[in-house]
């Protein structure tokens, strides 16, 4: 006998009881599970008239109140949990079943789980799912992967779920296959990574060179946040830098120890950039940025390195300075979004996995935490050429960026001589840089590695594969 629930959710900490509630408002009849059987009936106890909830007790009773086909989302912590948590539905469920991982796992262990269920006849859906605990409640982005017939059967209900653009689209595409869907949400978080490191950057460009303090430069990420940088993350930058301390009256920017962790999902993206032989400096500038933060040992140079002479901006150079850093801080981001995009790219290639860039752009424009407004023309850009490699292919971009250079570089240019750490503004523009190169350096050392251990190299003027004697009579011999 099949049950009446359209979905069940098991794992109700904060996430998948925010997740349950919202299929609930959406008119689902949601089955409740949790190892520990006091979270589901406090759910049921604080919000049970929100919806149609059938609270279950063992696992059996959880997979036998799901209409069948059923769908099962599983919201534990990543690890080891999912897979205990799987171990111990799957054999309670049959053909054509579907399992949906909402947590955030590596994309390795999706396709693995996905192998396994799959040869089970169970389908696996690794899903990103982006938002925190509010977008979970109140629309989140959704990125799930898995087979066509699991989305067939599920993508209804995630689009009713999910937070809607500002032209009503739902912010959920079914990514690809297996593990596109967890890459993809990899991948985000490493582009979220780099635009905090960016916007974290402009701020202290303005604290230190522009003289400003934390309330002003709030005003002036206000001002960005009405032009073409307006998105979630500028908004809440100038909602933090104008919250004053209740305890010392202090800017609370100033009382907030400085020191970032790197978790998870920022990580593998470069990890795995790596592995796949995409360059994502900027996205790994600013890990590497949050790692330095934490070496208090390292920092404790502060105490004896020294730095360039201080020179502060009259009112009027300040106000000039502000605006080249907005100039800066929109190229540097279209860099930062080139390199993640690209990375999806080569994931998609590498994997399989067919994926729309653009449909991707389009679904990050709610719910999530990059929700920013030139993700249109990102979806542009990929709609207008599918195959696109980087946004920096684009003519519209190239010419944003060249009209932004001069004061990039001047933006760079004055962090190194006053000696502000901006390893992003620089990484993205010395990216930009080598793209627009004619000659990299590449070629010297090509030269020094045949030079050293005969590794050969290849030449511009004809084809093969050639090895100079820099041993002998530095003749050139093919190979
Ligand atoms: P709990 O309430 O019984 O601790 C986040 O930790 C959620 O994942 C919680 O709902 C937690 O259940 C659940 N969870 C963590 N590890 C688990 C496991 N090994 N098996 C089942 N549920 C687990």
């Amino acid at each position: 006998m099949s049950g009446t629930a359209q979905i069940g959710v098991t794992g109700l900490a904060v996430m998948g009881r925010n997740l349950a509630r919202n299929f609930a408002r959406n008119g689902y009849t949601v089955a409740l599970h949790n190892r520990t059987a006091a979270r589901t009936r406090e759910l049921v106890e604080h919000f049970g008239d929100e919806g149609d909830f059938v609270a279950t007790g063992s696992a059996e009773d959880f997979v036998a109140a799901l209409e069948r086909p059923r769908r099962l989302v599983i919201m534990v912590k990543a690890g080891e949990a999912t897979d205990a948590v799987i171990g111990e539905f799957a054999p309670l469920l049959e053909n054509g079943d579907v399992i949906i991982d909402g947590g955030n796992a590596h994309f390795e262990d999706t396709r693995r789980r996905e192998r396994e269920l799959r040869e089970r006849g169970i389908h696996f859906v690794g899903t990103g799912i982006s938002g925190g605990e509010e977008g979970a409640l109140d629309g989140p982005s959704i990125m799930p992967g898995g087979s066509e017939e699991s989305y067939a059967s599920l993508g209804p209900m995630l689009e009713k779920i999910s937070a809607k653009a500002k032209d009503g689209a739902p912010c959920v595409t079914h990514v690809g296959p297996d593990g596109a869907g967890h890459f993809v949400k990899m991948t985000h978080n490493g582009i979220e990574y780099a635009d905090m490191q960016l916007i974290g950057e402009a701020y202290q460009l303005l604290r230190d060179v522009a003289g400003y303090s934390p309330a002003r430069i709030a005003d002036i990420f206000r001002t960005w946040n009405t032009g073409r940088l307006e998105s979630y993350l500028i908004e809440i930058t100038a909602e933090v830098l104008s919250h004053v301390d209740g305890a010392t009256g202090k800017p609370f920017v100033d009382v907030v120890l400085d020191r970032a962790e790197q978790k998870g999902t920022g990580r593998w993206t470069v990890q795995i950039a790596l592995d796949l032989g995409v360059p994502v400096s900027g996205i790994a500038e600013a890990v590497f940025a949050r790692s330095v933060s934490g070496h208090a040992d390292l920092r404790d140079a502060s105490r004896h390195l020294a730095g360039p002479a201080a020179r502060t901006l009259g009112e009027d150079e300040a106000a000039a300075f502000a605006d080249r850093v907005e100039q800066a801080l929109y190229a540097s981001k279209i860099v930062a979004y080139t390199q993640g995009f690209h990375e999806i790219a080569a994931g998609s290639e590498q994997y399989g996995w067919n994926i729309d860039l653009g449909a991707v752009a389009s679904i990050w424009r709610g719910g999530c935490i990059i929700r920013a407004a030139f993700l249109d023309r990102i979806t542009g850009a990929y709609e207008a050429r599918p195959r696109m490699v980087g946004l920096l292919a684009d003519r519209g971009f190239a010419e944003e960026i060249a009209a932004a250079q001069d004061d990039w570089r001047t933006v760079v240019a004055t962090a190194v001589t006053q000696g502000v750490p901006t390893p992003a503004f620089a990484a993205a523009l010395a990216y930009y840089d080598s793209l627009r190169a004619e000659r990299l350096p590449a070629a010297l050392t090509q030269g020094q590695r045949d030079y050293f251990g005969a590794h050969t190299y290849r030449r511009t003027d004809r084809d093969g594969t050639f090895h100079t004697l820099w041993g002998g009579d530095r003749t050139e011999v093919e190979s």
